[in-house]
């Protein structure tokens, strides 16, 4: 017995003097945009847990979907003195100054699921899939679903002037590109929700013959696929069938819906954008060590062939 105890004694102090490469004791303000979806409360769920699970101290800010809000937030947090700033930006501009004086005061900013048109060396890191990517793998998709039928698509855009809305436009845009049977009729916001989806999904279909002339219904995110589908099935019209749905996040309704067979196809967005942001900012804090600017995380396409009652069993242990 007397040896187990000298051993664990021993492995403590090793841990001790040696100090490991873990946040522990670190600082970390944390700027969110809000919960506007399934996926940004999984976000906020899994950061806090990564937080807990490495020791650090996150100071969390709900900026309630304001930009002014989250700049608010990191001036707090620079005049806190923290030793690193995560923030999910709500669009792309008017970051300059705030990130001016975070790096005035030498405390490190990672960007978390969204990009900002700043210097790059204005932060230390974006962690982000890649946004253009997931639009494309949602255009090709559906072009090689409708084959030469004629097809007029809708699309719902995330947050105005947010980096996801800006690249999964113009990647979709790319992944239809030289298909002239597939035409976007109509395109408008719907800020990421499932309520505001479900408002503009209603305008499209009474401006569109009642939805006869929508073929599919392209939504960069879930949340609004699901608000949708949900007016086209108020419309008395099939989601899946007479309106085809692609989207964007994978979240555990989206397979429900496609299970239902009410939606098409999603592209996943990991919600975990935290884990990559701490260990970079372990790595910079044990030895200096420069994380790329970008981070990329996975994105895989999933559809009605992929088992979606499964998938939604897996997905709900999974943050959300
Ligand atoms: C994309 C992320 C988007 C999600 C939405 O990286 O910023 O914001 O796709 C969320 O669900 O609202």
């Amino acid at each position: 017995m007397k040896i187990l105890k000298a051993l664990a004694s021993a492995t403590i102090l090793a841990g001790c003097m040696f100090g490991s490469a873990s946040a522990a004791g670190l600082v970390v303000g944390f700027s969110q945009i809000g919960s506007e979806s399934g996926w940004r409360a999984a976000e906020t769920t899994l950061t806090k847990q990564q937080a807990e699970k490495r020791g650090v101290d996150l100071k969390f800010a709900d900026a309630q979907q304001k930009q002014e809000n989250q700049i608010k937030a990191l001036r707090s947090f620079i005049a806190q003195k923290v030793d690193a700033i995560f923030v999910a930006p709500v669009v792309a501009t008017g970051w300059d100054d705030v990130l001016g004086e975070a790096k005035e005061a030498e405390i490190p900013v990672f960007l978390l699921d969204r990009t900002v048109d700043s210097s790059k060396d204005l932060y230390m890191t974006a962690v982000t899939s890649d946004l253009v990517h997931e639009g494309k793998v949602a255009g090709e998709w559906l072009a090689k679903t409708v084959g030469d039928k004629a097809c007029n698509i809708v699309e719902l855009q995330g947050t105005t002037g947010s980096s996801p809305a800006i690249d999964r436009k113009k990647g979709f845009e790319e992944g239809i590109g030289g298909h002239a049977n597939l035409k976007i009729i109509r395109s408008q916001t719907g800020d990421f929700t499932r309520t505001k989806g479900k408002e503009v999904m209603e305008s499209f279909l009474k401006a569109e013959d009642g939805g006869k002339n929508i073929c599919a219904l392209y939504a960069h995110n879930d949340d609004m696929a699901v608000g949708a589908i949900q007016a086209i099935k108020e419309a008395g019209l099939k989601p899946g069938t007479d309106i085809l749905v692609v989207s964007i996040d994978a979240v555990p309704d989206i397979f429900l819906a496609m299970a239902a067979g009410e939606a098409n196809a999603t592209v996943e967005l990991t919600p975990n954008m935290a884990g990559p942001a701490f260990d970079a900012l372990e790595a910079f804090k044990k030895d200096g060590t420069l994380p790329p600017k970008w981070i990329q995380t996975e994105s895989k396409l999933y559809t009605q062939a992929d088992d979606p009652k499964a998938v939604y069993e897996l997905k709900k242990g999974l943050g959300y």
